[in-house]
């Protein structure tokens, strides 16, 4: 909970999400016009320029500015105004390098990495973020066999954790932390050789089921608008006691199926309840983490946004 606080306390905003995702397009894209023109050349042809644009300035222009009060929407990282992170491997001046590309298949070996700026140097300062300086996602392609790791740092920078991947695939690994204050997620792909099966997103669902729990998500979610995500979380129909996880009372990570965009989502401190803004219509899926009877509970919804 002090963890959140500290490291969200100014991005929690949550009331005016649309005066403030306004007012930070405008902000963002006066204040931070060389940056957009960086991140534009940087990203190339990956998205629209405006849509990139947006999203660009408004991350780097709020921090240039110094304008953390307008940054409330995403928590000031690179999701910008439209809370579109993780698609590209360097972002802030920061790179996220794998050490190896490729992974054996159904085997525990350890996953290594490191951030490295412009300079070339390892970055070995992070700040707390959701009681963690690393958040480690990774999940394939097909949106299946996602997991939710926090390694560790050696002293030179180095982040390490195992993993072990049970089917071949090409995987995407998140890197989500904070910097200097602006949070970042940097994405790379992971290689398991050998034969793949894909597995098809599971269809729209509000219910889902883990471990004899009964998770029911709430949600009405349009493209471009703040979404209220919540969950209900009951055994044989009683409530279930939910411990707080990573400060809260619980985790979300959205993704978008196709290009894996990943979402920045606001956790509520005292329920299983978060803020998004999809940025398109489609289907996201939704993994969601929470503590229950001593455990981390994983379960996934596919979400359509119409
Ligand atoms: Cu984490």
């Amino acid at each position: 909970m002090d963890g959140r606080s500290a490291s969200q306390g100014n991005t929690g905003r949550r009331g005016g999400l649309g005066l403030s995702r306004t007012a930070l397009k405008l902000t963002g894209f006066a204040a931070g016009l060389g940056a957009v023109f960086a991140a534009a050349l940087a990203l190339g042809g990956a998205f629209g320029p405006l849509h990139d644009s947006d999203a660009s300035a408004a991350g780097h222009g709020a921090a240039d500015s110094g304008d953390a009060p307008m940054d409330g929407m995403d928590g000031g990282g690179h999701g910008g105004v439209d809370g579109v992170r993780g698609l590209a491997v360097s972002a802030g001046g920061l790179t996220l390098e794998l050490a190896d590309r490729v992974a054996a298949v159904g085997r525990t070996a350890p996953l290594r990495f490191r951030i490295v700026g412009d300079d070339g140097a390892t970055v070995r300062e992070f700040d707390l973020e959701h009681t963690k300086r690393m958040h480690l996602i990774v999940v394939r392609r097909d949106l299946s066999g996602f997991q939710h790791l926090h390694p560790e740092m050696a002293a030179d920078g180095t982040w390490s954790v195992p993993l072990r991947l049970a089917a071949p695939g090409t995987y995407r690994v998140f890197a989500d932390f904070s910097h200097d204050g602006t949070p970042e997620t940097l994405a790379t792909d992971l290689q398991v050789d050998g034969p793949v099966s894909s597995l098809p997103l599971p269809p729209p669902a509000t219910v889902a089921t883990v471990d004899g729990l009964r998770v029911e998500l709430a949600a009405s979610a349009t493209a471009g608008a703040a979404t209220d995500l919540s969950f209900a979380v009951t055994r044989d129909g009683r409530p279930v006691a939910l411990a707080d996880y990573l400060g809260a009372k619980g985790h979300l990570v959205a993704l978008r199926e196709g290009d894996l965009a990943f979402l920045h989502v606001h956790p509520d401190e005292d329920r299983l309840r978060f803020m998004a803004a999809f940025p398109s219509a489609g289907r996201y899926r939704l993994f969601l983490q929470f503590k229950a009877a001593g455990r981390v509970h994983t379960v996934a919804f596919t979400q359509e946004v119409s």
